[in-house]
């Protein structure tokens, strides 16, 4: 990104600060959750004494089904998939600082959220966009890190979320298809016991006898490492999905599985607590229980005390750190590629899979969100100005381009064109969401009435607003799914005009894409052979110049 003085000044804002602010039930539900299992360890350990473990760890499994040692397939995908997590982690921060609250209900209503990595309490007696509230989080933590980097943080979390997910089934396909997954599944309940006496050891700070992991896990080795390939590792992937506005407005049913949309973002984030709940023992673990021999197991498969398992070892995790120095440079030097890669690789799947799908849910009244997060510069165009001030009885909605019925259409002829009416959920890159009512005109019937003339392909809409660094706000969507039955030009929030802030005279509502597609105070509207002829060319103001995606359903 070009270091002038305003992404400067975007990207290293003065405050700098971070805060961890947690609502009192949370804070003590999670520290039961780390703080009761090991106060009752204790509580066993003092009254009963250690417990036996029962099995004799040191024997070789006498069965010869049982499996030996670590293939290549586990080391390498054990390698990989650490390598993939480091840039999920990292990656997953910079989003999460971009809209820095978790909560619990879908409407982000301030002062809601059980969680928040920000001082500030939202202000009242101003316009406070989601764009205000974002937080600088360093680049030692976050890919890339800095602020209001959700585009590239975005790219990097979906690339290794992509590759993460091949190399995880590529794993569970082989541990089923060979006789490695004898050592994770449980098959007798016995386990759970035999895991807390073991947890009875570790928590009251005992060492039990280990068994040789080359050829058998302990019991709480096996049901941790179990949890995390089965149950957490598909928690995060089918949380991350409900944040998808084509899939949650396509499929009502689906967020609801995790509690809504917010609560699945929260779920999210507390898996990566539970990931990091694991690293830190796991590592302690194989520090403290032969780390040399550990090392030569995962990364030669060999079960020996050489140094070079250790060695070789150091050296991955350098090559790690030295990709994420990497993933960093491209996140500043080569933004513009890593758009375009993306595009490639992940676009086809987006356009053919998310895109497809019809949006259809709908809320109720009743479920309309008391507050919804602005977002945006507002216009300082004079010709807007001139029209606010008369109410935008003198609107005329421009529609030009390759159509055969170039019109300008005031308020009152769009509303003669038809109304339409729906309650959605709002999604926006950030991380929030919001509830409302929106009425306004199709774009399908707009459609139909200028009909387009064979070779339009794109749609592009026109704001009176400016982008964060300056120039035109637009934005645009292929005809194909500018078609969807809840694509609208709304004119109407929760049954009253559309207000300044949230875009009057018009806006878009394209509800199966995130929130910066949906331009609000809308000047015109063009048909174009494609995105190229627009701006930049890549798509829309905060494509070009936020790398922003251009289909945006995920
Ligand atoms: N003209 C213009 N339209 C815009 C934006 C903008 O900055 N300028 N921001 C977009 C973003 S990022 C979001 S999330 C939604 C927010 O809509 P709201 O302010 O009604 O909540 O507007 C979109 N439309
Ligand atoms: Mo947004």
């Amino acid at each position: 990104m070009a270091h002038d003085r305003l992404h400067d000044k975007l990207i290293f804002p003065e405050d700098r600060r971070i805060s961890v602010k947690i609502k009192p039930l949370w804070l003590f539900l999670i520290t039961l959750a780390a703080i009761g299992p090991v106060a009752v360890a204790w509580g066993q350990y003092f009254t009963l004494g250690l417990p036996q473990i029962t099995e004799s760890p040191q024997t070789i499994p006498a069965i010869v089904n049982d499996p030996i040692g670590f293939p290549i397939w586990i080391r390498l995908t054990h390698f990989v998939n650490f390598f993939l997590m480091v840039l999920l982690v990292r990656s997953g921060l910079s989003i999460l600082m971009d809209h820095p609250r978790l909560y619990l209900n879908d409407h982000c209503t301030p002062g809601s959220a059980w969680l928040r990595f920000t001082p500030i309490d939202v202000p009242k007696d101003r316009i406070w966009t989601a764009k205000d509230d974002s937080r600088y989080l360093s680049p030692i933590i976050g890919l890339p890190g800095y602020r209001h980097t959700v585009g590239i943080a975005r790219y990097w979390h979906f690339l290794s979320a992509f590759f993460w997910v091949i190399n995880g089934l590529i794993f569970i396909a082989l541990l089923f298809c060979t006789n490695q997954w004898k050592r994770l599944v449980p098959i007798d309940t016995k386990i759970f016991f035999d895991a807390w006496n073991v947890f009875v050891h570790y928590a009251t700070l005992h060492l039990p006898v280990e068994p040789d992991g080359f050829y058998k896990y302990n019991p709480l080795q096996q049901l941790s490492y179990f949890g995390v390939i089965f149950l957490l590792a598909p928690t995060t992937f089918f949380t991350g999905l409900a944040m998808s506005p084509a899939i949650d407005n396509r499929f009502r049913w689906y967020p609801k599985l995790f509690g809504g949309r917010q609560c699945a973002r929260s779920i999210h984030f507390l898996a990566l607590l539970g990931y990091l709940g694991f690293l830190v023992p796991h590592l302690t673990m194989v520090a403290l229980t032969g780390l040399k021999q550990n090392l030569n197991h995962i990364v030669f498969g060999t079960d020996d005390q050489n140094p070079l398992g250790l060695i070789i070892g150091a050296i991955g995790i350098f090559l790690v750190v030295l990709a994420c120095f990497g993933a960093h440079w491209i996140s500043w030097n080569r933004p513009r590629a890593l758009q375009m890669g993306f595009r490639k690789l992940l676009g086809p799947l987006q356009r053919r899979f998310l895109n497809q799908m019809e949006t259809r849910a709908e809320y109720s009244k009743a479920e309309i969100s008391p507050y919804f997060w602005p977002n945006g510069k507002m216009p300082n165009d004079p010709a807007w100005l001139a029209l606010q001030s008369e109410g935008f009885k003198n609107y005329r909605l421009k529609v030009f381009g390759l159509v055969e019925n170039p019109v300008e259409l005031s308020l009152d002829d769009i509303i003669a064109l038809g109304k339409q009416d729906q309650i959605t959920m709002h999604h926006c890159i950030q991380g929030w969401s919001g509830i409302a009512h929106w009425g306004g005109l199709s774009l399908e019937r707009l459609i139909q009435h200028v009909r387009p003339l064979h070779g339009a392909g794109t749609v592009v809409f026109h704001s009176f607003g400016e982008g964060h660094y300056g120039g035109e706000y637009y934005d645009s969507l292929s005809i194909k799914n500018a078609l969807h039955h809840q694509t609208m030009l709304a004119f109407e929030m929760n049954f009253e005009r559309l207000n300044v802030v949230h875009g009057a005279p018009l806006r878009l509502r394209a509800e199966n894409q995130l929130g910066y597609k949906m331009v609000k105070w809308i000047r015109a509207v063009e048909f174009v052979k494609d995105e190229t002829s627009v701006g930049k060319g890549y798509g829309g103001k905060n494509e070009d110049d936020e790398f922003y995606p251009m289909v945006a359903n995920i």
